[in-house]
C-alpha cells in the first residue's frame, strides 16, 4: 500500500485545539501555529487521526468534547492528557528550556536538568503507548517535532516495528552544540529508531549527519543530493530535506476579499501617510525582536529622512508565558519600545506600534496587505511561515521582504528578499532604508519572484515530497 492510500496518523505535542475551563464550563478553542496551519487542510481531505495534548489534564471530559469537535473538523482528534507536573517538566522544562534554545544555537538559554529529562522520557513513553492503542495497519504514522523525538524508541521497546516517520520543524544544531547536551547519545539513537527523518533545510540534515558520524562511528552513511541514508545494525534510516510551506491559493484568494481589504484600510487609516514595516511573531527570543527594534532605531538615527515617514508595527503573539525567559523578554521589549518611542516620537508620529496580542485571520491578512515592508529577522528559525504568508498575501506585488539569513526560508527566498544578518544592526538598518527607497519596478520584480516561489513550493508540495520520498527507494 502506498503512503497516499493510507490514512494519515499525525502525532504532535499539541492537538490543533485547546480544551480549557471557562467558569463552570469546559470549552474547545481552535489554536494557531505553524504546524496546524500547514496540516489542517490535508487532514480534512484525508479524514486522518491527530493525537496530541489537548491542553488539559485528566479532570476534563475530554473524550466527549473531542468527539463533537472531531465531527466538525472532519478528522479524528485523540487526546494525551497531561498532569501539571508533566507539562512543567517535559514541555516547559526539557522541550522549551533545553532543546528549543540548544537547537536554535542559543546555548546561554539552556537549562540542563536531569529531572526534566526524566519527565521528557516519561511523557514520550506515554505518547508511544497512545500511538500503540490506536495504530492500525493502514496508517501512515507521522510524528512531529522536538517534543517527541523519543516516541519511536519507546514504540520499538514495545515491540512495534511499524514504519515510522518524523519531521523536525526547528533547526538541527551543529555537532559542537549537540555535544553540550548530557543526553546527546539518547537523542541521536532515539531519532535513529525512526525509518524516515525529515528536516527543513539541507543545512539541518547535514548537521544531523555530522552528529551521527561523530557520535556513532559504526553507522554507515550514504549521501545523495537531496537525501541521505544511515545504515545501522541492519536498519536503514532515510533522511530528507523538505522545506515546509503554506497554502498559497488560500492566502492569495482570501487576501482579495472585501473583509481583508477593509481590515487593511483600517490599519492605514489608524497610522496614515506612513510607510509601514511589519513584524509578526510569537513572542520568542529566537525571533530577534529586540535586535529588530535596535536596528530600526539605528535606521532612524542614520537616515533622517525616514523620521515621520515610517513606522514599525510589531505584533507579538503571547507564547509560553509561564516560562521565565519569555516573561523577561516581554519586559525587555516593553522597555525598549518605550525608550525608542520617547526618543523619537513627535506630534502625530510614533515610531513603534507594539501590540502584545493575537490577531484573527482577517486582521492578520489585513496587516500583511497594509504593510509595505515585512521585517522578519529571526536569530534562528526552522523555516518561518510568516514571510511566505506575507508574499502570498501581497497580491499587488508591491511588498518588500526583509529576511534574516538564519531563517530556514532564506534558502528559497534569498533571490527576491533583502537578506540581513539580524546581529548586524548597521546592515539591517541599511536594508530598511533600501526597502524604503526601492523603486516600484524593482519591488514588483522581486515580489513576483517571491510569489512564484511560494506558489510553486506550497504546503501540498511539502506533503507530496515527504510522502513520495518515503515511498522511493
Ligand atoms: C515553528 C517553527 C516553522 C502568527 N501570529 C498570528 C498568527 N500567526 C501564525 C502565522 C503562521 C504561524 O502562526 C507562525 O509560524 P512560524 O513558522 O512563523 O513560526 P513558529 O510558530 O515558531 O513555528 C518555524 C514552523 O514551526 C512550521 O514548521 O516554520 O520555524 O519555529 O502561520 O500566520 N495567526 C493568527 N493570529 C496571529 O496573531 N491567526
Amino acid at each position: 500500500m502506498s503512503p497516499e492510500e493510507k490514512k494519515l496518523f499525525i502525532v504532535s505535542n499539541r492537538l490543533p485545539i485547546m480544551v480549557a475551563r471557562d467558569g463552570d464550563e469546559w470549552m474547545v478553542n481552535a489554536s494557531s501555529g505553524g504546524l496546524i496551519t500547514a496540516l489542517a487542510p490535508l487532514m480534512k481531505r484525508n479524514h486522518g487521526i491527530w493525537l496530541g495534548w489537548p491542553g488539559c489534564g485528566p479532570e476534563a471530559p475530554v473524550e466527549s468534547l473531542l468527539e463533537a469537535h472531531s465531527a466538525e473538523q472532519g478528522y479524528e482528534l485523540r487526546p494525551v492528557t497531561l498532569e501539571e507536573e508533566q507539562v512543567e517538566k517535559y514541555y516547559r522544562g526539557f522541550s522549551n528550556q533545553t532543546i528549543w534554545p540548544l537547537f536554535h544555537d542559543l546555548l546561554g538559554y539552556c537549562d540542563f536538568n536531569a529531572e526534566n529529562w526524566n519527565f521528557y522520557n516519561l511523557v514520550n513513553e506515554r505518547f508511544a503507548a497512545s500511538v500503540a492503542d490506536f495504530l492500525k495497519p493502514d496508517h501512515f504514522v507521522w510524528i512531529h517535532d522536538y517534543q517527541l523525538m523519543l516516541v519511536a524508541h519507546f514504540l520499538r521497546e514495545m515491540g512495534i516495528d511499524t514504519h515510522l516517520n518524523f519531521f523536525l520543524h526547528i533547526p538541527f544544531p551543529s555537532c559542537d552544540l549537540l555535544r553540550r547536551l548530557p543526553w546527546k547519545y539518547e537523542i541521536i539513537e532515539g531519532l535513529l529508531q525512526y525509518d524516515h527523518l525529515g528536516f527543513q533545510t539541507a543545512h539541518d540534515r547535514r548537521n544531523f549527519v555530522q552528529c551521527v558520524r561523530s557520535l556513532i562511528p559504526e553507522a554507515a552513511i550514504k549521501g545523495h543530493r537531496q537525501r541521505s541514508e544511515i545504515i545501522l545494525e541492519g536498519r536503514t534510516v532515510k533522511l530528507g530535506t523538505y522545506p515546509i510551506s503554506i497554502d498559497f491559493d488560500e492566502f492569495n484568494s482570501f487576501a482579495r476579499s472585501k473583509e481583508v481589504a477593509d481590515a487593511a484600510w483600517f490599519v492605514h487609516e489608524n497610522i496614515p501617510k506612513r510607510t509601514l514595516l511589519l513584524g509578526i511573531d510569537r513572542l520568542d527570543y529566537t525571533k530577534g525582536i529586540p535586535e529588530r527594534f535596535l536596528a530600526f532605531e539605528r535606521a532612524l538615527e542614520k537616515y533622517e529622512d525616514l523620521r515621520k515617514q515610517i513606522s514599525l508595527v510589531q505584533i507579538a503573539v503571547p507564547s509560553r508565558t509561564k516560562v521565565p525567559q519569555y516573561r523577561d523578554l516581554k519586559e525587555d521589549l516593553d522597555t525598549l519600545a518605550g525608550r525608542i518611542n520617547s526618543r523619537y516620537s513627535t506630534e502625530g508620529w510614533v515610531p513603534i506600534h507594539y501590540m502584545f496580542r493575537e490577531l484573527n485571520r482577517t486582521q492578520l491578512l489585513g496587516y500583511y496587505r497594509a504593510c509595505e515592508i515585512a521585517f522578519i529577522t529571526p536569530l534562528r528559525d526552522g523555516m518561518n511561515l510568516v514571510c511566505k504568508e506575507y508574499c502570498a498575501s501581497s497580491i499587488d506585488n508591491n511588498g518588500v521582504l526583509i529576511l534574516s539569513e538564519f531563517a530556514g526560508a532564506a534558502d528559497q527566498m534569498a533571490k527576491g528578499a533583502l537578506m540581513v544578518n539580524p546581529y548586524d544592526l548597521e546592515g539591517t538598518a541599511d536594508a530598511i532604508y533600501a526597502a524604503f527607497i526601492m523603486p516600484g519596478d524593482e519591488r514588483q520584480k522581486r515580489m513576483k519572484a517571491l510569489r512564484a516561489e511560494v506558489r510553486r513550493n506550497d504546503v501540498q508540495r511539502w506533503i507530496d515530497w515527504f510522502l513520495q520520498s518515503d515511498q522511493a527507494g
